[in-house]
């Protein structure tokens, strides 16, 4: 049976439907500057543990308030004076949900604005594509507070930046943002209005793709990156061979035979 979707679960999420069974996913805690505590990250994971099964075919992923994400909550961190164990269990709950949302099949797309920093970025990272706004600024300060990343930053990080850049941004509190920021790879778009609005749009057109399509997009390229050559390949076969003959695509193939469907030109 098809699981639903309750918002009246989520108290630190705001869920909406934005049509097309797109949903918007927005982090709800600007007096804390989106930090994420335990219980957000709760949410995190019973959203997107629920999503991929709940017909939702993408997710818009933002944050309410002058921010995106603040990382991990300090003050919560600070308060629980947790043992080594205590933590690396926290961490483990961060990477359930941001596996999820890397692996579970679903578009999701990361509309940033104003600090995306520590763990904040590191959620960004778990999405499939990032769209920043001219005050979206990226950084990594848990160097600077006596920390270090536990969200997935050594991975997902380094995968955008290269190893040489990460290292530095742990070290030394750099920040980047506007054109630099996506030259090097942190996010795809840039836009001079609302990173929400291209978000909503760029997941829309997404939303038109057939959803086993796009499950093996958002989970099959993440997968494939973590297997030798000779397997990644063999898993994509595998893959293509369910996907492509999927019988939904026959519509679309037979409107590409009769000409009815638009064809690949630039600006479309
Ligand atoms: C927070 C947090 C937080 C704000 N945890 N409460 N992350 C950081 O080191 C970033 C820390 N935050 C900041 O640098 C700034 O807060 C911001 C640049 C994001 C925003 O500045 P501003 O001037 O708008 O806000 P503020 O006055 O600093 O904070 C407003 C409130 O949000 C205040 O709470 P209040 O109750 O005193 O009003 C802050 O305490 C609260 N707040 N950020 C808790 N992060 C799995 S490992 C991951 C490791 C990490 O992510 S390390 C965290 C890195």
């Amino acid at each position: 049976m098809r699981p639903e979707i309750n918002t009246s679960e989520y108290q630190n999420l705001a869920l909406a439907h934005a049509g097309m069974d797109v949903w918007t996913v927005t982090l709800n805690r600007p007096q804390k500057r989106n930090a994420l505590d335990l219980a957000t990250i709760e949410e995190l994971v019973t959203f997107f543990t629920v999503a991929p099964r709940a017909g939702v075919r993408a997710v818009v992923l933002s944050g309410s308030g002058d921010h995106f994400c603040a990382g991990l909550d300090l003050i919560e961190h600070h308060g629980a004076d947790r043992s080594p164990a205590d933590f690396m269990h926290v961490c483990m709950r961060w990477h359930e949900a941001f596996n999820k949302m890397e692996y579970g099949g679903v578009p999701i797309i990361a509309a940033l604005h104003g600090a995306v920093v520590g763990g904040g970025l590191e959620l960004a990272s778990a999405a499939h594509i990032r769209v920043m706004d001219e005050t979206a600024y990226v950084a990594l300060p848990e160097g600077q507070r006596g920390l270090f990343t536990g969200g997935g930053a050594t991975i997902r990080v380094t995968d955008m930046i290269g190893k040489a850049r990460t290292i530095d941004m742990m070290l030394t509190g750099r920040v980047y943002r506007g054109q630099e920021a996506v030259d090097l790879g942190f996010a795809q778009y840039l836009v001079a209005g609302s990173s929400l609005e291209l978000a909503l749009e760029l997941a829309r057109k997404a939303a038109e793709n057939l959803p086993l399509s796009n499950f093996a997009i958002c989970s099959g390229v993440s997968h494939m990156q973590n297997m030798s050559g000779l397997d990644a390949a063999y898993a994509e076969a595998v893959l293509a061979g369910v996907v492509n003959t999927q019988p939904d695509a026959r519509e679309r193939l037979a409107a590409f035979a009769d000409k009815s469907a638009a064809r690949v030109r630039p600006g479309s």
